[in-house]
């Protein structure tokens, strides 16, 4: 079915958007969708707080206006769902956690481009089963375009960030 979602414009209302967000469990997290398949993410708190990557591929797609949903498999073997309304200003996430990182999250708490072999061996050793679902909406505290393929956006860990960087609330599309 081809519908007016997949054509090369349904991505303009996600690509280049930078947003930070709060889980309804307390975690938060930030994230900057460089371009049709390529982000950032930082973790400000929450069981993997500390953790930060750049230039994770991802499956981003068009729900409908404004509706996006951005999927992905991390090295550590975390895959992760989200779906991102931005003119309600919140987001639903779905994070499948193997069984090990439940179990030690610390070990993934790094910036995890530098760790990438480390992680995949963790991966591999598990264990994998059960995991861990987390099943939660967010809300989005902070918006602004950032324009796409920037590597300034997200560069440093979160422990390296003024005070209040992210408890700023702003919202520029
Ligand atoms: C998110 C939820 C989870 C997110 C990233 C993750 C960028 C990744 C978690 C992990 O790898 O431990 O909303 O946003």
């Amino acid at each position: 079915m081809t519908t007016t979602y997949q054509n090369d414009n349904a991505l303009n209302g996600i690509i280049g958007k930078h947003f930070i967000y709060t889980y309804d469990n307390g975690w938060q997290y930030e994230i900057y969708v460089k371009n049709a398949d390529t982000f950032d993410y930082r973790i400000h708190s929450g069981m993997v707080g500390g953790r930060w990557v750049t230039d994770q591929k991802a499956f981003i797609v068009a729900i409908s206006d404004n509706v996006f949903k951005i999927s992905w498999d991390e090295p550590t073997g975390t895959t992760v769902s989200l779906s991102i309304n931005t003119t309600a200003r919140h987001l639903h996430g779905v994070i499948f956690f193997p069984r090990w990182v439940a179990e030690a999250p610390e070990k993934t708490v790094c910036y995890q481009n530098e760790h990438l072999d480390l992680m995949k061996q963790y991966r591999d050793a598990g264990p994998t089963y059960p995991k861990l679902v987390i099943d939660e909406f967010a809300t989005i505290t902070f918006a602004e375009d950032c324009g796409a393929n920037r590597d300034d956006v997200i560069n440093c860990p979160p422990s390296e960030l003024p005070a209040q960087y992210a408890s700023r609330r702003s919202w520029n599309l």
